[in-house]
């Protein structure tokens, strides 16, 4: 098994799959973007830092004891899905199907990783099937995060509304699968952990923080309560969740219609000189 056969593989299952559609109308997902991380690099063991996750946090060897290699993958969600949510307010419903169905196409994106990596004579898995996840509303953390596990392999840097921030924007949705067949690591061409938002850099966006219905975003970054409280106990679509059996509301207004939705916000913010 090598990265080119592996994106192939998870490009045609992006391109191909009826789960990566609703009911076989519009697609959720472009083809992802993938990244690998050493098991055992250093950064690991940061995130059981208070002030970055904290010691909720399992590495790559507490899920899998013979893990050499993380893989990570960003699916950013299609034109159509990305645009439909554009309208201020409440989240369109393409957005929603996208949050819920969508997931489950991202599970079935960590099943296909874990069976090529199986089919190739090694063994994988990916924290978010398994059944020691948690996550814990009370510190808002999980002892597994999909965006940490994608800044160490290389895919993207954090930003003033927390979300990561890909070649290929914010919006879209991440996973990962840990193994112990052994891939590089790929470089991280950035500077710092909130490279990509110019906001965090040098004060130059903030679009985000007009596009949160709650206000829960502000210069000095996000409010987790106020977003988990207006998605989850304000549950603003419930007569549409109940219609479909979701559990809660999405949102994600602060991921698009905003510079960074799908690209790294540059050339707007930094003008290439004409000299
Ligand atoms: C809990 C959770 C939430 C909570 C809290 C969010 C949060 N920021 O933690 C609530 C309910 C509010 C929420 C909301 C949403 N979520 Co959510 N959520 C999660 C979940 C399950 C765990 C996140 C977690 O563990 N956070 C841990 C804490 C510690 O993270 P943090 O505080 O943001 O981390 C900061 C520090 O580490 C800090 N930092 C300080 N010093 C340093 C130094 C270094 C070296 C580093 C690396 C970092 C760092 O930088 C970080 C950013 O500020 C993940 C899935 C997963 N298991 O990863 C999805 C996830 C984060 N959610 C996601 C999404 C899409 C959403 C929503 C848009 C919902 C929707 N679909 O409509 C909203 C808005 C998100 C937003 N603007 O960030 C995506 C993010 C996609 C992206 N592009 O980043 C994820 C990754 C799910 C997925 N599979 O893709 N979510
Ligand atoms: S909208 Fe602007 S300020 Fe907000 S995260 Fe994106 S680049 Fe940063
Ligand atoms: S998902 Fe919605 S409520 Fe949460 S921070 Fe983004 S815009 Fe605000």
């Amino acid at each position: 098994m090598n990265k080119k056969k592996l994106l192939q593989i998870m490009t045609e299952t992006a391109l191909t799959s009826t789960g990566n559609t609703f009911k076989n109308t519009y697609r959720f997902y472009d083809p992802p973007i993938i990244g690998f991380a050493d098991a055992d690099d250093q950064l690991f063991q940061e995130m059981k830092k208070d002030e970055i996750i904290g010691d909720i946090y399992r590495l790559p060897k507490e899920w899998l004891p013979e893990a050499t290699t993380v893989i990570s993958y960003f699916l950013p969600f299609t034109t159509e899905v990305r645009h439909s949510n554009h309208e201020p307010g409440l989240a369109s419903i393409e957005w929603l199907h996208a949050r819920f169905p969508g997931e489950e196409f991202n599970n079935q994106m960590r099943r296909i990783v874990i069976k090529e990596l199986e089919n190739a004579g090694g063994k994988a898995l990916a924290p978010m099937l398994e059944p020691e996840m948690v996550i814990d509303y009370n510190i808002y953390a999980s002892n597994w995060s999909e965006r940490h596990a994608a800044y160490i392999a290389g895919l993207g840097t954090f930003s003033l509304n927390a979300a990561l921030i890909t070649e290929k924007g914010m919006s879209g949705r991440f996973g990962s699968v840990i193994t112990n067949l052994k891939f590089d690591p790929t470089p991280r061409s950035y500077s710092h952990p909130f490279a990509h938002c110019p906001q965090t850099n040098d004060g130059k966006c903030g679009a985000c923080i007009q596009r949160c219905p709650v206000n829960a975003i502000t210069k000095e970054g996000k409010d987790k309560a106020k977003c988990h409280y207006y998605l989850f106990t304000d549950n603003p679509l419930q007569d549409t969740n109940k219609e479909f059996g979701y559990p809660y509301s999405a949102c994600g207004k602060c991921q698009s219609n905003v510079p960074c939705e799908s690209s790294i916000p540059g050339e707007r913010f930094y003008p290439k000189s004409n000299s």
